[in-house]
């Protein structure tokens, strides 16, 4: 098990990444191998801030870390059979036409079984391409959760499905780690992607904040860092990011994924999430924010 804890802090420092202090010799990390389709990961993990590392350079395919919190009473099993097999219900239905995107939740709220509220995306997808690892840090409270991945094949299938899928017991000890002090500042805001660091090749930590709307939800819930080549259509990477979409995070993927995070019981402003890549050569990339369709979020730039 590729399981460890606490890198020491002298090794961090030689290589530039945090600005340590002390506590930072506790930071818990824990690297999850990806494979077409499945992941080497820890049963059992402590409560408290996880890093972990997307080890995705054994696999063929881009794949994510989606962590899903199970209700209380409800077991790995349960999950998988009623509330995963909604899903894939749902999927087939609407690939072959059946459900239109405009049915889509009404459509899933007959197949969920009636605690399917209680199931809470903590933190996911960094969309991590083949060849390449990233990393992002997340809060876990003690309880049941499961590790998955739902990008799809080419054939429409969620990983998941296939078998990249795992249960994680979080327990009550602590992992006596510090919040993460990420060296750069994303703030996500309604039309702007805000990045405050240094674009150069090398290993990079960022904390996401993301602004309100006039209701006081998040404006956003992701970003991620792709590297583009000549022809990359930034406009069908948004489109693909979707997942709602029949061809949405179906392989093949129209860019190259460095990393980065998606969260959907984000508050805004108050607590950020973490995430951590490795830019490994010079070119051109660019920061894209999923959005609806027709519109844009993205930054584009060069690393020399
Ligand atoms: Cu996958």
């Amino acid at each position: 098990m590729n399981t460890f804890k606490s890198l020491s802090c002298l090794a961090l420092i030689s290589v530039g990444i945090w600005g340590c202090s002390l506590q930072d010799l506790s930071e818990y990390r824990v690297e999850i191998t990806a494979y077409d389709y499945a992941f080497q990961a820890p049963e059992e993990l402590p409560a408290g801030w996880i890093t972990f590392i997307l080890n995705n350079e054994k696999a063929h395919e881009i794949h994510e870390l989606s962590f899903a919190r199970l209700p209380e009473e409800i077991t790995y099993g349960e999950y998988l059979d009623e509330y995963v097999g909604a899903w894939e219900i749902l999927l087939k239905e609407f690939q072959a036409g059946e459900v239109k995107r405009s049915g889509i939740s009404a459509r899933i709220n007959e197949l969920l079984p009636d605690w399917a509220d209680g199931v809470k995306y903590v933190n996911a997808r960094g969309l991590v391409s083949p060849g390449r690892s990233a990393e992002k840090t997340v809060y876990l409270e003690p309880g049941s959760y499961a590790l998955d991945c739902w990008v799809k094949t080419e054939d429409g299938i969620i990983h998941l499905s296939n078998g990249m899928t795992r249960p994680i017991t979080v327990t009550d000890e602590s992992a006596n780690s510090p919040e993460p002090s990420a060296e750069n500042k994303i703030t996500l805001k309604e039309n702007e992607i805000d990045v405050q660091w240094n674009a150069e090749t090398g290993f990079h930590s960022f904390a996401v904040l993301i602004e309100a709307d006039s209701s006081g939800s998040p404006v956003h819930n992701n970003i991620h860092l792709i590297k583009t080549e000549e022809n990359t259509d930034l406009n069908e990477v948004n489109t693909w990011m979707d997942w709602y979409k029949v061809g949405g995070l179906r392989a093949p993927a129209p860019a190259d994924f460095l990393g980065g995070v998606s969260t959907y019981d984000a508050t805004p402003d108050e607590s950020a999430t973490y995430f951590s890549l490795e830019i490994d050569e010079p070119g051109e990339y660019a920061w894209i924010v999923q959005v609806a369709d027709g519109e844009q979020l993205w930054n584009t730039f060069n690393i020399p």
